[in-house]
């Protein structure tokens, strides 16, 4: 036993104190990022350590690995991030307190580097509003280094009269004041950023959607088809997938809300209130809209019925001219709240197709998730270059003057959706009786409409799909195909042929630089 040791009273119990300084480090760390928290919720929510840290490694990650994140962990991708940020952290702040058992102040050194890390992550952010930006991490690391010296000095302080040599209690009462502090502020914090969102719900709330001057006319009934495995037609706003680099889906208080329209060609400045937004004449479309990244038989793509204006007529209104009439700006930039940056080709916009300007998704106001108060979505074009969410302005440019975000990180400036197609059942490794299988599932060719869908059993002849209705050219569409399935392991595959004759090539691409190809196959097991 240590008590009985001579030597544990002159130099300390080695025992506990390492792990008690590396909790030391730990609960240091805890009350960093609560108080970086609480003062983040002051200044901005975006401007949290985690936040800022988080959206600078989003940034920097190389296209090939945030593929591989979102295939490895879908759209838990930003959890898995955000945990690892943790994880890293919390090592680091085990080191730190076990440094600070013999050097208080370098540790304390160490956890002020720290702060200037995430202050540094926060004010080069592209939603940064300024200087004030750094300090939720200084204020963060001042508390930590405070923290880290009391707690370690608590540790370290001698009590002979006690049978440990150290004073048990006083720690206890330190580390309990500091978690108890800790939680103050967290809590505070979240609350305080609760009543900030609030503003923005209140306004979610009391939008009251236009009647459309033009309404989508109903869906077909033949073209939603029910068939067990195979999605809605219309992917309900909860299902809808979702894809962006926001770590904190931005609240926008439509209320105070502005969209500024400018630049190459603009005769005059517009800026659009919301209230003038939903003044316009409002379009109703069911619109697809697919991501870039969606890989052959992968889940990103939803169909909706948005409500908007007319994103052409806003940019006349403006006096913007479209390049094949002479017009300067052959490229769009759209910011949005949270500094994305989305180009979209003018002419696109601007020729007769349903280029919207959404504010109603599927008959609700758009979910915050999905760019509340307003986004762009245009028929035809990838999200990335086409769907800005949480918008607030639209610069008028050129392709030459300007690469707006994902460009920068090595996507196609200009990407028209490909033609696919996707088995939805079988679910691939999928076992079933042999008899009657349906294989069935959708196919898109935005804006050309599909032609003809085809199916293969194993290595046999393409047989023709039965296709659902088309609700519109811009929209999917459903296909199946009843399948007299015998025994055995069976590899299905489907391709798509769209309107303009074009048949989807068969060899598996990777959707870098602009979107996947190939066609999607299904492995199933028939039983006997
Ligand atoms: N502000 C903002 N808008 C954005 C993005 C983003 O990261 N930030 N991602 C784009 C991409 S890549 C796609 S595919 C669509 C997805 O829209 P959804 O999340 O509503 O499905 O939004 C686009 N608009
Ligand atoms: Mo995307």
């Amino acid at each position: 036993m240590t008590t009985f040791s001579p030597t544990s009273r002159t130099s300390s119990p080695r025992g506990p104190r390492r792990p008690l300084a590396a909790l030391c480090g730990l609960l240091a760390g805890g009350a960093a990022l609560a108080v970086a928290e609480l003062t983040a919720a002051g200044v901005r929510a975006e401007a949290g350590p985690l936040t800022a840290v988080g959206g600078a490694v989003i940034d920097a990650t190389p296209p090939g690995i945030k593929d591989w994140a979102i295939r490895t962990f879908g759209e838990s991708d930003k959890l898995v991030l955000q945990l690892g940020i943790v994880l890293i952290l919390a090592a680091l702040a085990v080191a730190l307190g076990l440094l600070a058992l013999r050097h208080r102040l370098l540790a304390a050194a160490g956890v002020l580097a720290l702060a200037v890390v995430g202050a540094f992550a926060a004010t080069s952010r592209p939603d940064m509003i300024g200087p004030q930006d750094a300090l939720p991490s200084l204020a963060g690391g001042v508390a930590g280094a405070v923290a880290l010296l009391l707690l370690i000095g608590r540790l370290n302080a001698r009590r002979p009269d006690t049978p440990s040599g150290w004073d048990r209690r006083g720690f206890l009462v330190t580390s309990g004041a500091v978690v108890a502090a800790a939680a103050a502020a967290a809590v505070t914090g979240r609350t305080l950023l609760g009543t900030r969102g609030r503003d923005a719900s209140a306004s979610r709330a009391e939008v009251v959607l236009p009647t459309p001057a033009s309404p989508a006319p109903p869906v077909p009934p033949g073209a939603a088809l029910r068939i067990p495995g195979l999605g809605p037609f219309t992917t309900p706003n909860d299902d809808f997938y979702r894809v962006d680099t926001a770590l904190v889906v931005p609240r926008v208080d439509a209320g105070t809300w502005r969209l500024r329209v400018h630049g190459l060609g603009v005769r005059e400045d517009l800026t659009l209130t919301f209230a003038e937004l939903l003044a316009r004449p409002a379009v109703e479309r069911d619109i697809t809209l697919a991501c870039v990244s969606n890989e052959v038989g992968g889940p990103y793509i939803g169909n909706a019925r948005w409500l908007g204006a007319r994103l052409a007529d806003l940019l006349r209104t403006a006096g913007v001219v479209p390049p094949s009439k002479g017009g300067p700006a052959d490229q769009l930039v759209a910011r949005s709240v949270d500094g994305m940056t989305i180009g979209t080709p003018v002419e696109d916009v601007m020729d007769g197709r349903d280029a919207l300007l959404a504010y109603g998704m599927n008959g609700e106001p758009l979910p915050f998730t999905h760019g509340f108060p307003a986004r762009m979505v245009v028929p035809r074009l990838y999200g990335y270059v086409s769907a800005c969410k949480w918008i607030e302005e639209i610069e008028l440019t050129t392709f030459d003057a300007y690469d707006a975000y994902w460009v920068r990180h090595d996507w196609a400036p200009r990407a028209p959706v490909k033609t696919q197609s996707r088995i939805d059942t079988p679910r691939p490794s999928a076992r079933r009786p042999a008899g009657q299988v349906t294989i069935a599932g959708v196919a898109w060719a935005q804006h050309q409409g599909i032609a003809r869908v085809e199916v293969r059993i194993d290595d046999g002849p393409w047989q023709e799909a039965r296709l659902a209705a088309e609700d519109t050219r811009d929209t999917w569409r459903q296909w199946y195909h009843p399948w007299n399935a015998p025994p055995g392991r069976h590899t299905l595959t489907v391709r798509a042929t769209d309107r303009t004759g074009h048949t989807q090539p068969g060899a598996v691409t990777h959707p870098l630089p602009d979107g996947a190809e190939g066609w999607h196959t299904v492995t199933v097991t028939i039983e006997e």
